[in-house]
């Protein structure tokens, strides 16, 4: 854990920006660290800086994840037999490793396409403009490339553009005003397509979590319930080709330190899970979602739903974009499973915690792998408990 909370301390520079381009200034100014997929030089000599161990490198198997496709059609039609076998499917994926993918999720496929659109517009943006809006530090929302304003080794060679959406209390153009403030209004267009798509999100986690609820055995409505108010952030990746693909990863495996994740990816394909000790492709389907379990769910199911370690991998000769949307509880709110799960004979996995100390530990503190929620749950016994 040591190594872990030093690199974050670590200084960062930048690299791979034309040494003509008047971003080189705040590159002196701020010691920043940039990475922008624009450049034509991107298509040079990669940096050690995104080299990453051979350990995180092992290829995959040639064997897919075997992840169910679940229908949820049958939650809007009512089929109790349907929900029950739909709830099977996903009980026995997220024992095993908490990976599923759904169908039929009723997101028009017009919203999806328009997402990957604003994608393009986003990341094209000079990098000047882009660094406008640059991610603040221990904020989640905001421009980051490379993660090189917290990171300086392990780099994804990747781009993100993220934002967090309030289930509630919000008004309904909070990621247009967002956008607004960041970019200006130029990108007005863009937030309007996001706060549509977040709307559509938090309407397709309620009924996963309903589904969850009736997976795990309790009330329906409990998931459904706790995370009405929620805060959930939306990310945008993007993934320029690389010449060294087989040296660099787009995002390093990690678990998700949120509730659910539910992701979006195009026909590239490079989403890989570690299940059954190998590590295994994510079939691309464009008509599914993916969805997965991360810490804070598994800590909410006391630890029967698995948080699984997951990476994604960059390709030599095309660019990849994912849009991921991680459901997370309000800030304030105790994480902490239903009665309900906690049987007689079962100890409580995890201790009470907050979704924003978690975030915060990430943040600020730790870079999210496989172990960040038992490396949380440590830092927090090992200190005051007012960090809580
Ligand atoms: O792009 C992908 O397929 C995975 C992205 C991911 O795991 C993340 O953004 O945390």
């Amino acid at each position: 854990m040591s190594t872990q909370l030093m690199e974050l301390s670590a200084s960062t520079t930048l690299v791979l920006y034309p040494a003509s381009q008047p971003q080189d200034q705040s590159k002196e100014e701020n010691g920043v660290l940039g990475f922008d997929s624009n450049f034509q030089e991107m298509k040079g000599e990669v940096p050690k800086e995104f080299f990453w161990p051979s350990g995180d490198l092992v290829k995959a198997t040639q064997e897919e994840l075997k992840e169910p496709l679940v229908d949820l059609g049958v939650m809007k039609n009512g089929d109790e037999k349907a929900i029950a076998n739909a709830a099977e499917l996903v009980r026995n994926a997220c024992l095993k490793h908490g990976f599923f993918q759904v169908i039929n999720h009723g997101v028009n496929p017009d919203l999806i396409d328009a997402a990957y659109h604003e994608i393009d517009t986003i990341f094209k943006l000079p990098i000047t403009k882009k660094l406008t809006a640059q991610r603040k530090p221990g904020s989640v929302s905001g421009y980051s490339g490379a993660h090189a304003d917290r990171y300086s080794s392990k780099l994804p060679w990747k781009e993100t553009f993220s934002f967090l959406f309030h289930h509630q209390g919000f008004s309904n153009s909070q990621i247009v005003d967002f956008f607004d403030s960041v970019l200006g209004q130029d990108l007005r267009h863009t937030g309007r397509v996001y706060q549509e798509y977040c709307e559509a999100m938090k309407e397709l986690s309620s009924v996963i979590m309903e589904l969850l609820g009736i997976s795990l055995g309790v009330d329906g409505l409990h998931y459904r319930r706790y995370f009405e108010d929620g805060d959930s952030i939306m990310r945008c990746n993007y993934y320029p080709p690389c010449n060294s693909a087989n040296l660099t990863l787009g995002t390093g495996p990690h678990t998700d330190p949120t509730s659910l994740t539910i992701l979006h990816q195009d026909q590239v394909g490079g989403l890989e899970v570690f299940a059954d000790n190998k590590w295994r492709a994510v079939r691309p389907r464009s008509e599914a979602f993916v969805v997965n379990i991360g810490d804070t769910f598994m800590a909410l199911s006391n630890g029967r739903y698995k948080s699984c370690l997951h990476r994604a991998l960059v390709n030599t000769y095309r660019d990849r974009r994912s849009l991921v949307y991680f459901v997370c509880p309000k800030e304030d709110k105790v994480v902490r499973p239903p009665k309900f799960l906690i049987t007689k004979n079962e100890e409580r996995k995890y201790p009470d915690f907050t979704w924003s100390s978690l975030r915060e530990f990430t943040q600020k503190h730790y870079r999210a792998d496989v172990a960040t929620l038992q490396s949380f749950i440590q830092w927090k016994s090992s200190s005051n408990s007012s960090n809580f």
